[in-house]
């Protein structure tokens, strides 16, 4: 799954492709890379990121589902039923919903739906999560809600934990460590680790205090893509495309 963000302020690649056109380019652009899916948002959901109303989102993220949804398979990355539908209407056919909440709109449309676990919402997401114990609780979650979703009529439902929603470095680790936990409840599994803050935080060293920049995460994107791939995640949500789709032909290989 490429990731295409049509917003000001996503946190790897906000305001690059802002403009329709750079949005539709990079789209082929990946699947060129090698994506069989493409991700559109218009909202990003980093940390204390607000809410964009339903009106703009879709202004950002119509057009460009237009134009990419005939040469590949098209997602729409948004909390928000309206856009959503929107989406479907312009030739999305997967939901991928941080919130889990959309299984009503993919029903009624026949489209899949990505459940994917955030504890609370961006705003607050951040401030001191805690949980009994993060990979049960997690799971417990995303079983609930897929079978939630299967009853309301979604044949297609996939399940994400959602890494660096509501997360601790621990969190973070524990869920990927952890990953066959989820992977044997017999849900698809997305992981999307691509660029995340918590890689940085891994990979920062002593001469680079803090944290190393979303530009210098790509092995750490790998290497967590490559982990779950081998341990039974069947989707990767990517911004690095070419070397991702290669590392998945190496671990199916
Ligand atoms: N993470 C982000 C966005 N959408 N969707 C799923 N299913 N799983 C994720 O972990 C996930 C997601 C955050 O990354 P990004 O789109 O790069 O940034 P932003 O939210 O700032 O737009």
């Amino acid at each position: 799954m490429g990731v295409v963000n049509v917003t000001p302020n996503s946190f790897s690649d906000g305001g690059r492709y802002l403009d329709h056109q750079d949005a539709v380019a990079h789209g082929l652009r990946l699947i060129a890379e090698g994506a069989d899916l493409i991700d559109v948002g218009g909202e990003s959901t980093r940390p204390h990121a607000e809410p964009v109303p339903a009106d703009e989102q879709i202004r950002r993220v119509v057009p460009v589902v237009e134009q990419l949804a005939p040469h590949v398979r098209v997602s729409v990355d948004t909390r928000t039923a309206a856009v959503a539908e929107a989406a479907i209407a312009a030739g999305a056919t997967l939901v991928n919903d941080v919130s889990a909440s959309l299984h009503e709109v993919a029903a009624a449309h026949g489209v899949g739906w990505v459940a994917m676990h955030m504890l609370g919402d961006p705003r607050t997401m951040q401030d001191d999560p805690r949980y009994d114990d993060v990979v049960t609780d997690v799971r417990d979650y995303l079983v609930e809600r897929a079978e939630t979703g299967r009853s309301a009529g979604v044949d297609e439902v996939w399940i994400d934990p959602g890494i660096g929603f509501g997360k601790t470095l621990a969190h973070n680790l524990a869920l990927l460590a952890r990953i066959d936990e989820l992977v044997a409840t017999g849900w698809p599994v997305l992981v999307a680790t691509s660029r995340k803050r918590f890689l940085g935080t891994l990979l920062a060293t002593s001469d680079r205090t803090d944290e190393v920049g979303t530009d210098d995460r790509l092995e750490g994107s790998l290497a967590t893509a490559t982990w779950a791939m081998a341990r039974g995640a069947r989707m990767i949500r990517a911004h690095d495309v070419r070397p991702t789709a290669e590392a998945a032909r190496v671990v199916a290989a």
